[in-house]
Protein backbone atom coordinates (compact mmCIF):
# COMPACT_ATOMS: atom_id res chain seq x y z
CA UNK A 1 0.00 0.00 0.00
CA UNK A 2 1.37 3.06 -0.74
CA UNK A 3 1.27 6.04 1.64
CA UNK A 4 -1.06 9.34 0.03
CA UNK A 5 2.66 11.18 0.24
CA UNK A 6 4.20 8.79 -2.19
CA UNK A 7 1.17 8.19 -4.35
CA UNK A 8 0.79 11.82 -4.78
CA UNK A 9 4.94 11.76 -5.72
CA UNK A 10 4.74 8.83 -7.98
CA UNK A 11 1.58 10.04 -9.88
CA UNK A 12 3.51 13.64 -10.79
CA UNK A 13 5.75 11.19 -11.79
CA UNK A 14 3.80 8.94 -13.92
CA UNK A 15 0.95 8.75 -16.83
CA UNK A 16 -1.09 6.08 -17.02
CA UNK A 17 -0.83 2.88 -18.43
CA UNK A 18 1.05 -0.20 -17.85
CA UNK A 19 4.33 1.66 -19.21
CA UNK A 20 5.27 5.07 -16.41
CA UNK A 21 5.17 7.42 -19.15
CA UNK A 22 7.71 10.25 -17.88
CA UNK A 23 10.73 8.32 -16.34
CA UNK A 24 10.00 7.68 -12.44
CA UNK A 25 13.45 7.20 -10.72
CA UNK A 26 14.27 4.08 -8.78
CA UNK A 27 17.08 3.71 -6.67
CA UNK A 28 18.54 0.49 -6.48
CA UNK A 29 20.45 -0.03 -3.28
CA UNK A 30 23.14 -2.57 -2.64
CA UNK A 31 25.00 -3.11 0.86
CA UNK A 32 27.77 -4.81 1.65
CA UNK A 33 29.89 -7.13 0.09
CA UNK A 34 27.42 -7.80 -2.98
CA UNK A 35 30.17 -5.70 -5.08
CA UNK A 36 32.28 -9.19 -4.88
CA UNK A 37 29.32 -11.07 -6.58
CA UNK A 38 30.52 -13.29 -9.11
CA UNK A 39 34.05 -13.52 -7.70
CA UNK A 40 33.06 -15.95 -5.06
CA UNK A 41 29.82 -18.69 -3.88
CA UNK A 42 28.23 -18.81 -7.54
CA UNK A 43 27.07 -21.59 -6.06
CA UNK A 44 24.91 -19.68 -3.73
CA UNK A 45 24.68 -15.55 -5.77
CA UNK A 46 25.06 -16.99 -9.18
CA UNK A 47 27.35 -15.93 -11.84
CA UNK A 48 26.50 -12.37 -12.40
CA UNK A 49 28.92 -9.67 -11.03
CA UNK A 50 26.97 -6.18 -9.77
CA UNK A 51 28.14 -4.90 -12.54
CA UNK A 52 26.06 -7.33 -15.41
CA UNK A 53 23.28 -6.60 -12.66
CA UNK A 54 23.40 -2.79 -13.21
CA UNK A 55 23.37 -3.57 -16.60
CA UNK A 56 20.63 -5.81 -16.80
CA UNK A 57 18.21 -3.62 -14.47
CA UNK A 58 19.46 -0.42 -16.99
CA UNK A 59 18.28 -2.15 -20.06
CA UNK A 60 14.93 -3.64 -18.13
CA UNK A 61 14.13 0.16 -16.90
CA UNK A 62 14.27 1.68 -20.24
CA UNK A 63 11.48 -0.71 -21.49
CA UNK A 64 9.69 0.02 -18.67
CA UNK A 65 9.87 3.35 -18.89
CA UNK A 66 11.55 3.81 -15.52
CA UNK A 67 15.46 5.76 -14.56
CA UNK A 68 17.53 4.05 -12.59
CA UNK A 69 20.31 5.17 -10.01
CA UNK A 70 22.49 1.93 -8.63
CA UNK A 71 24.36 2.00 -5.71
CA UNK A 72 26.43 0.19 -3.63
CA UNK A 73 27.88 0.59 -0.17
CA UNK A 74 29.31 -1.27 2.55
CA UNK A 75 28.90 1.14 4.52
CA UNK A 76 25.37 1.57 6.96
CA UNK A 77 25.77 4.90 7.26
CA UNK A 78 26.28 5.40 3.52
CA UNK A 79 23.39 3.83 2.76
CA UNK A 80 20.77 5.77 5.22
CA UNK A 81 22.51 9.13 3.61
CA UNK A 82 21.17 7.47 0.13
CA UNK A 83 17.33 6.00 1.73
CA UNK A 84 17.26 9.83 3.38
CA UNK A 85 17.92 11.94 -0.05
CA UNK A 86 15.63 9.28 -2.03
CA UNK A 87 12.62 10.58 -0.49
CA UNK A 88 11.11 13.10 -2.67
CA UNK A 89 13.70 12.83 -5.11
CA UNK A 90 13.17 9.09 -6.38
CA UNK A 91 9.71 7.00 -6.72
CA UNK A 92 10.90 3.97 -5.20
CA UNK A 93 13.70 1.75 -3.74
CA UNK A 94 14.86 -1.58 -4.62
CA UNK A 95 17.01 -2.67 -1.47
CA UNK A 96 19.14 -5.62 -1.17
CA UNK A 97 20.60 -4.42 2.36
CA UNK A 98 22.99 -7.59 2.35
CA UNK A 99 24.24 -8.68 5.90
CA UNK A 100 22.59 -5.80 7.18
CA UNK A 101 19.00 -7.01 6.72
CA UNK A 102 19.77 -9.28 9.43
CA UNK A 103 21.04 -6.46 11.87
CA UNK A 104 20.01 -2.92 10.59
CA UNK A 105 17.19 -0.88 12.77
CA UNK A 106 19.15 2.28 11.17
CA UNK A 107 18.43 0.85 7.55
CA UNK A 108 14.87 -0.01 8.46
CA UNK A 109 13.98 3.37 9.96
CA UNK A 110 15.32 5.22 7.24
CA UNK A 111 13.11 3.35 4.73
CA UNK A 112 10.19 4.02 6.79
CA UNK A 113 10.78 7.38 6.89
CA UNK A 114 11.57 7.91 2.79
CA UNK A 115 7.56 6.70 2.23
CA UNK A 116 8.46 5.55 -0.89
CA UNK A 117 7.17 1.68 -2.37
CA UNK A 118 10.58 -0.44 -1.35
CA UNK A 119 11.08 -3.71 -2.74
CA UNK A 120 13.29 -5.67 -0.52
CA UNK A 121 15.55 -8.27 -2.86
CA UNK A 122 17.92 -10.83 -1.78
CA UNK A 123 19.69 -13.05 -4.36
CA UNK A 124 19.51 -16.04 -2.15
CA UNK A 125 16.47 -17.56 -0.50
CA UNK A 126 17.55 -16.19 3.06
CA UNK A 127 14.86 -19.04 4.44
CA UNK A 128 16.38 -22.11 3.85
CA UNK A 129 19.50 -20.49 4.98
CA UNK A 130 20.97 -20.33 8.66
CA UNK A 131 18.37 -19.43 11.40
CA UNK A 132 20.15 -15.94 11.36
CA UNK A 133 19.35 -15.08 7.92
CA UNK A 134 15.59 -15.88 8.07
CA UNK A 135 14.22 -12.57 9.87
CA UNK A 136 15.12 -9.23 7.81
CA UNK A 137 14.30 -6.08 9.56
CA UNK A 138 14.24 -4.08 6.77
CA UNK A 139 10.78 -6.05 5.38
CA UNK A 140 8.89 -4.38 8.03
CA UNK A 141 9.29 -1.39 5.58
CA UNK A 142 9.42 -3.12 2.33
CA UNK A 143 5.98 -3.26 0.19
CA UNK A 144 7.42 -6.69 -0.85
CA UNK A 145 10.09 -9.29 -0.76
CA UNK A 146 11.31 -11.17 -3.64
CA UNK A 147 14.32 -14.07 -2.73
CA UNK A 148 15.88 -16.94 -4.13
CA UNK A 149 15.64 -15.90 -7.42
CA UNK A 150 19.32 -14.89 -7.52
CA UNK A 151 20.21 -11.77 -10.32
CA UNK A 152 16.33 -12.32 -12.03
CA UNK A 153 15.19 -10.97 -8.46
CA UNK A 154 16.22 -7.07 -9.19
CA UNK A 155 14.34 -7.29 -12.68
CA UNK A 156 11.20 -8.78 -11.00
CA UNK A 157 11.38 -5.89 -8.70
CA UNK A 158 11.67 -3.17 -10.80
CA UNK A 159 8.49 -5.33 -12.68
CA UNK A 160 6.96 -4.47 -9.99
CA UNK A 161 7.41 -1.26 -8.74
CA UNK A 162 6.73 -0.31 -12.42
CA UNK A 163 3.29 -1.44 -12.61
CA UNK A 164 2.61 -0.45 -9.14
CA UNK A 165 3.55 3.35 -10.56
CA UNK A 166 1.41 2.82 -13.32
CA UNK A 167 -1.31 1.61 -10.86
CA UNK A 168 -1.09 4.58 -8.98
CA UNK A 169 -1.35 7.25 -11.27
CA UNK A 170 -4.39 5.46 -12.62
CA UNK A 171 -6.11 5.66 -8.82
O1 LIG B 1 20.93 -13.42 -0.66
C1 LIG B 1 21.23 -12.23 -0.56
O2 LIG B 1 21.11 -11.44 -1.48
C2 LIG B 1 21.84 -11.70 0.74
O3 LIG B 1 21.30 -10.41 0.99
C3 LIG B 1 23.32 -11.63 0.52
C4 LIG B 1 24.12 -11.26 1.77
C5 LIG B 1 23.71 -12.12 2.95
O4 LIG B 1 24.37 -11.67 4.13
C6 LIG B 1 22.21 -12.12 3.17
O5 LIG B 1 21.92 -12.98 4.25
C7 LIG B 1 21.49 -12.58 1.93
C8 LIG B 1 25.61 -11.47 1.58
C9 LIG B 1 26.22 -10.87 0.38
C10 LIG B 1 27.61 -11.41 0.26
O6 LIG B 1 27.96 -11.41 -1.06
C11 LIG B 1 28.98 -12.20 -1.46
C12 LIG B 1 29.41 -12.02 -2.74
C13 LIG B 1 30.43 -12.79 -3.23
C14 LIG B 1 31.01 -13.74 -2.44
C15 LIG B 1 30.59 -13.93 -1.17
C16 LIG B 1 29.57 -13.14 -0.66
Amino acid sequence: MLTAAARGRARSATKGGARVAKAAKVLILNGPNLNMLGMRQPEIYGAATLADIKAACESRAKDLGLAVECRQSNSEGELVGWIQAARGTMQGVIINPGAYSHTSVAILDALLIAELPIVEVHLSNIHQREEFRHHSYVSKAAQGVICGFGARGYIMALEALASQLAESQEA
